[in-house]
């Protein structure tokens, strides 16, 4: 006589099952709800040979569905195990692990599908019009080995599950606890029917696996339709790349433009009209810099406009046989530290109160610049300037009034030479500078002359007080035998010869002086 109620939880379990399935499969998008549809459709294979089983008339009926039971039993579990490890991003080796658990399953299967011949799994079976069940069995020396491997799959799930349970924060929570009855009910209903019907004490063989299915599939619907098991992940990942404040952009493996995060298209505002497919740099969307590295995961700096600064690093996506599939690009911009940077270098190379190089920043460029032009062919002249009576300006004025004067006379010195000229502030009034690419000596003169006249000509205004300031200056052709330190001494001389004969007037070195 069939058991009609049990008929019916049979058929509420797998009706659940496959609606379960069927919701995972059309709500959610994402790779990792796969072994989740594997474990739903061996769960609906399992509840399938159970209904036969319990509705067959006779001993092959039964054995027959029994053999269709084991299909969904030996597998669903390892697919739980799997869904579990890739639902948290543990990686199980395929060759080591998910192979070898996917052999020993489908051996357990062969062994049931012919235990006939071997009498491996059942050593004997009857049917039983009597017993819910249907099929009464010895059990062979391999039955309690299936069951062993599906208890170590499900301890090894298990124990994932507590751990993140445990590491999760309790928002996250529920749909662990959710996900953790769900795989309990089965285990547990399973353990008493074995032990009951092992022990003697389940003679009528009544397994109430299928109830336990139920409760499994309602509450992997609660975790799928409410606590969205697999969206939630989806969306912080996708929400992520729209929130960051770092440029992300997505090229294909011939650098055509696939997509791009609101970050990248406000660093590089033409993304916003870049339509998919379009060579990127063809039509300098990005900087061409980045076309240069192929295939490698690099970083560098790329000035966009006059003060933005990025750092791109760059990560080819390769597929499983290491073949690039696509380009991320990740633009940081680096704008602040490296303005932090420039201002850390200027500091260091720069006097603070006129802005002009210091000494040895001078130095430094100098030796290149008078290289270059020697290089080049190209006559350098090495001029001292120094104000005159400058301690005075101070003792009457003021130390700050001092400081505008320095400050001034470096302003007329600096826009009286050309941009590759160099100058510096050498000591306290003291200023030195290189110029170069100046072929007669009397054009040299000129530009000393017109340094000496503008300063000459300036007044300084320092709280209503109109100052006014006059300067010596000496200076040196570059001969070959020279170095820079003696061209700096022998502008010194010529200096000093220019405050003797009066202050305010420039003198070159002697050598010169004769042409
Ligand atoms: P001379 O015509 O012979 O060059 O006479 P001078 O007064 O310019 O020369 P002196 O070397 O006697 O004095 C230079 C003065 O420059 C002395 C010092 O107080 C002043 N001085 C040096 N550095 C600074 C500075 O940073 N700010 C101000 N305000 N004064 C400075
Ligand atoms: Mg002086
Ligand atoms: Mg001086």
């Amino acid at each position: 006589m069939i058991n009609a109620s049990l008929v019916f939880i049979v058929c509420i379990a797998l009706a659940s099952s496959i609606f379960t399935g069927l919701n995972a499969l059309f709500r959610s998008q994402i790779s990792k709800r796969n072994y989740f549809l594997l474990m739903q459709v061996m769960i609906s294979i399992y509840l399938i040979g159970h209904l036969q089983k319990i509705t067959s008339s006779n001993a092959e009926e039964a054995f027959a569905a029994v053999k269709v039971m084991y299909i969904g039993l030996c597998f669903a579990i390892p697919f739980v195990l799997f869904f579990t490890a890739d639902y948290f991003n543990i990686k199980l080796p395929l060759v080591f692990i998910k192979i070898p658990i996917l052999i020993q399953s489908l051996a357990m299967v062969l062994a049931m599908w012919t235990t006939k011949t071997h009498r491996l799994v059942y050593t004997s079976y009857a049917y039983s019009d009597t017993m819910s069940e249907r099929l009464i069995f010895a059990p062979g020396q391999l039955y309690s080995a299936i069951y062993i491997f599906s208890f170590l799959y499900l301890t090894a799930t298990f124990a994932m599950l507590v751990y993140h349970i445990k590491k999760w924060k309790k928002k996250y929570r529920t749909k662990l606890i959710l996900l953790f009855v769900s795989l309990l009910a089965p285990t547990i209903s399973t353990i008493v029917y074995f032990a009951s019907t092992n022990s003697g004490s389940n003679s009528h063989y009544f397994n109430v696996t299928p109830h336990a299915l139920i409760i499994t599939n309602i509450c992997l619907h609660l975790v799928i339709m409410r606590y969205n098991i697999f969206e939630i992940i989806t969306i912080a990942t996708v929400n992520a790349i729209e929130y960051v404040k770092e440029g992300f952009v997505v090229l294909d493996e011939h650098d055509n433009y696939l997509s791009s995060n609101p970050a990248a298209k406000n660093m590089f505002p033409t993304l916003k009209k870049t339509r998919r497919g379009e060579s990127i740099f063809s039509i300098d969307v990005l900087p061409p810099e980045l076309a240069d590295t192929k295939n490698v995961s690099n970083e560098f700096s790329v000035q966009i406009g006059c003060s933005k600064y990025f750092k791109a690093s760059i990560s080819p996506v390769l597929d499983k046989n290491k073949i690039p599939l696509a380009k991320i690009i990740l633009f940081s911009d680096i704008t602040e530290s490296v303005t932090l940077l420039k201002e850390l270098e200027n500091a260091a190379c720069r006097d603070s109160l006129t802005g002009l190089y210091n000494r040895r920043h001078f130095d430094e460029l100098a030796h290149t610049s008078i290289k270059r032009a020697r290089r080049m062919k190209q006559a350098s002249y090495v001029g001292m300037l120094d104000l005159d009576f400058f301690k005075n300006i101070n003792d009457t004025y003021g130390h700050s009034a001092g400081d505008m004067v320095l400050k001034t006379a470096a302003d007329i010195l600096v826009a009286s030479m050309r941009s590759y000229d160099l100058a510096a502030r050498y000591g306290g009034e003291e200023f030195v500078f290189v110029i170069t690419d100046i072929t007669q000596s009397s054009e040299a003169r000129k530009l000393l002359e017109r340094i000496r006249s503008s300063i000459e000509r300036c007044v300084v205004v320092y709280e209503n007080l109109e100052i006014t300031i006059t300067c010596s200056i000496g200076a040196t052709v570059l001969l070959k035998t020279d170095t820079l330190e003696t061209a700096i001494k022998k502008a010194d001389i010529a200096l000093y010869e220019a405050k003797k004969a009066g202050r305010n007037c420039v003198k070159m070195c002697p050598y010169f002086n004769q042409g």
